[in-house]
């Protein structure tokens, strides 16, 4: 059986977390992959403290496991959430699309075990000296706001730079992903879009079926113009908001069309205006699963990868 120090440290039985995807990672879906064994992950969105409350409360209903929350550092509602994960001395906080320094008094405080994600060596180095407890490193591969490197280059490299554990994240969808991870240093994955079409995932059934339906070369990345690029499914909106940041329109025109997408995606399923982040291994996903079921398929996939089951090696 794989069981890495993040189990241990983490108190969880496999060492794979859900990715906290804005819209999509509520308590439902988090409370079933803790309840499975992983790391379920709410995302704190853009949504502000009752909703947060709220979320926290159903997966605490669903599991008495660890499950963690998800900051996106961008949110206009980032420190009050902030706050909420200290006073509800949730086990884990990530954070993404940013620096949470300012919040790592408070949250180790109370108790909580942050683990950033970080897309370079410079941040990565910053939280562990900040008291991190672990850092997931997120190449580029991934669904949502990405950062310049992959994850083959990403892992290795901090992974070499810091102490504490190393969660590979982006571009890992099935076992033997799991297994390269493993081989590149990490002690853990995160995956997001795999999640995605897991059952006890409340998206709309629209997002579902276009993971499902994508092939290896259906994702895109838009955004760069303003700083945030974000990688998402081809449709009629990204292709035109391609067309907008490589037109004469102002930065505020810009982010006018952006405001709202990933809503429309995930909740109201529209397929002409909504931004459909996924990543790069949508072209994997073929078949929606209890979240149960794909923690315990991957694995089964990693443990026979590492038992040898790799053709090349005699
Ligand atoms: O955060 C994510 N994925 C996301 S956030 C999101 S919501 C959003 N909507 C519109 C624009 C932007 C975001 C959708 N998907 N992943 C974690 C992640 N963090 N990936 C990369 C980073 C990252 C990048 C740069 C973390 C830190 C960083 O630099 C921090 C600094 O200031 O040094």
């Amino acid at each position: 059986m794989i069981s890495t120090p993040i189990c241990d440290i983490l108190g969880i039985r496999y060492p794979i977390f859900q990715g906290g995807m804005a819209w999509i990672s509520d308590g439902k879906l988090a409370g079933a992959v803790s309840e499975a064994g992983g790391l379920g992950i709410i995302s704190a969105m853009n949504a502000n403290a009752d909703y947060l409350r709220g979320q926290i409360k159903i997966a605490r209903e669903l599991t008495d496991k660890p499950f963690g929350v998800n900051i996106m550092l961008m949110s206009p509602f980032a420190d009050e959430v902030a706050q909420v994960v200290a006073e509800e001395k949730v086990a884990v906080v990530t954070t993404g699309a940013g620096n949470p320094s300012k919040y790592m008094k408070a949250w180790i405080e109370a108790g909580i075990k942050v683990i950033p994600v970080v897309a370079s060596v410079s941040l990565a180095r910053l939280m562990q000296r900040v008291g991190a407890t672990a850092v997931i490193a997120e190449g580029g591969e991934s669904g949502g706001h990405v950062g310049d490197l992959t994850t083959m280059v990403l892992v290795p490299q901090v992974a070499s730079a810091v102490t504490i554990p190393v969660i590979a994240a982006g571009g890992i969808g099935d076992g033997r992903g799991v297994a390269a991870a493993f081989m590149l240093g990490a002690v853990g994955v995160q995956l997001g879009t795999r999640f995605l079409v897991a059952n006890e995932c409340g998206v709309h059934q629209n997002y579902k079926n276009k993971v499902l339906k994508a092939n290896d070369i259906a994702t895109m990345t838009t955004g760069k113009r303003l700083g945030h690029p974000v990688r998402s499914i081809k449709n009629p909106y990204t292709k035109e908001y391609f067309r907008l940041e490589y037109s004469s329109i102002s930065d505020e025109e810009l982010e006018a069309y952006g405001r709202g997408s990933l809503y429309r995606a995930a909740v109201e399923g529209d397929e002409k205006t909504g931004c459909f982040l996924a990543g790069q291994i949508a072209g994997m996903v073929n078949r929606e699963q209890p979240a149960k079921e794909i923690i315990e398929e991957i694995f089964r996939e990693a443990e026979d990868v590492l038992n040898g089951a790799t053709k090349w090696v005699k």
